[in-house]
């Protein structure tokens, strides 16, 4: 019986204690929750449910903000708080804002710092489903300003783009029915989520690269991600099956980490990066699936160049992006360029024009360069290079019957082995 009612009063006491805490270390300051630095804001920040890790459903009781000890925010005190649900994970523009008849007003009163830890107890709890992503919005309706150096007060820390959505401005409170544009921040106020347990293992990491299902992703590529709260180191693993761990297994510190050994060309990978701290790992944490570039493109170097001998001739390049700088730049035009793809007609003595596209939406800005000779040993035709991002190359001249004409299509920059990208070309035959 005593034991019994121990447990419970144990129990009692790890629920009224149990808080999620995000980030509470964090130093930088922002417009969130509220703007201490003009009159009045709104701001919505949305906290994804992989972030918050908790437990389970239960009820949101209050939320700790931390402004920066030095600060004042007594001019910035009059708050307004809502929570809701969203399956929103960013905001989409500045007027993105989630409606106000999906907020439940939380909180409405005159909030205080104690060194720099500001409480906001609800009057009546938040039932959090676990579900769903959670909106915290706050609106601050006094009118006064606290100046602090010209700065925000609050401590944010940078994660997702777009997550938060803040107006700040001089002219009228703010009606959450109907708030004015807004700007999008990549960060998030540090706070702690009172009366949500957190899982016993630490929040899978958000990867930031590469996005899930990438393509023509680099050999050597560099994993990026996001610090998880509480994490102090994570695990990486990439595998050729989803789960596995046969390329690389490792702990590392930081927020990035690229492989050791070159990955290999035109292979899909999972990579799974899981949250460490002190003994335990994160549990769950999902596969991100990419496929690495093609092959090298057979017409690589000049000895390899296709040759068109049908007219209208057309090649898409499609595996431009493994292209390779072979011995170095070409500088037999002036205007020197990349070594990138490589193609080669015989002249007849007639007109022939070439060309190159890029698909829509395209931003790749290549050079495409005509040269007579043989390899190595070119003399200049011309050096086209009129187009910018995604737009076409054209050039079209008189040919001698019997003498080669090579065409190299690659990255414009001279003195920098810059990456190709898909293009096709076309030779026509006036
Ligand atoms: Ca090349
Ligand atoms: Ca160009
Ligand atoms: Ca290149």
């Amino acid at each position: 019986m005593k034991k019994t009612l121990l447990l419970s009063l144990l129990l009692i006491v790890s629920a009224f204690k149990a808080q999620i805490n995000i980030n509470i270390g964090s130093t930088g300051v922002g417009t969130a929750p509220i703007s201490s630095f003009f009159s009045y804001s709104y701001v919505q920040q949305i906290y994804l449910k992989q972030e918050l890790n908790a437990d389970a459903a239960g009820n949101i009781t209050g939320l700790s903000f931390y402004a920066d000890p030095s600060a004042t925010i007594t001019e910035s005190s009059n708050w307004t708080v809502y929570l809701g649900h969203t399956t929103k994970t960013a905001f989409t523009s500045g007027t993105d804002w989630i409606p106000a008849a999906q907020l439940t007003q939380v909180f409405a009163g005159t909030v205080t710092a104690s060194n720099g830890k500001v409480d906001v107890t609800f009057t009546t709890p938040f039932a959090y489903n676990n579900m769903d992503n959670l909106v915290i919005a706050a609106k601050e309706n006094s009118q006064s300003i606290d100046i602090n150096n010209f700065d925000e007060a609050f401590h944010v820390y940078n994660h997702l783009p777009n997550s938060t959505l803040f107006y700040k401005g001089d002219l009228a409170v703010v009606d959450p029915a109907t708030p004015p544009g807004g700007i999008r921040a990549d960060y998030k106020s540090a706070i702690s989520i009172l009366g949500l347990a957190p899982k016993p293992t630490p929040a899978c990491p958000f990867v930031q690269f590469p996005a899930n299902n990438a393509q023509f992703v680099t050999l050597t590529p560099n994993f990026k991600w996001f610090a998880a709260s509480g994490a102090d180191s994570y695990r990486v693993s990439v595998g050729t099956t989803a789960g596995a761990t046969d390329v690389v297994n490792q702990v590392v510190t930081g927020n990035n980490f690229t492989p050791p050994a070159a990955l290999n060309y035109n292979t899909t990978y999972y990579l799974r990066i899981s949250s460490v701290s002190g003994s335990v790992e994160s549990s769950g944490c999902a596969d991100i699936m990419f496929k690495t570039i093609p092959p090298i493109p057979a017409n690589d170097a000049c000895s390899g160049a296709f040759v068109a001998s049908v007219f209208p001739y057309e090649y898409a390049q499609s595996d431009a992006m493994s292209a390779t700088n072979n011995a170095g730049f070409i500088t037999s035009c002036a205007d020197a360029m990349n070594d990138g793809t490589w193609f080669k007609f015989t002249g007849d003595g007639g007109q022939f024009t070439v060309g190159i596209t890029m698909p829509a939406g395209s931003t790749y800005d290549p050079q495409m360069d005509i040269y007579s000779g043989s390899c190595g040993n070119f003399t200049c035709i011309k050096a086209m290079d009129n187009g910018g991002g995604g737009a076409a190359e054209t050039y079209t001249f008189t040919t001698t019957a019997g003498t080669d004409y090579f065409i190299n299509v690659g990255a414009y920059e001279e003195t920098v082995d810059m990456p190709e990208n898909v293009f096709t070309i076309k030779i026509t035959k006036l």
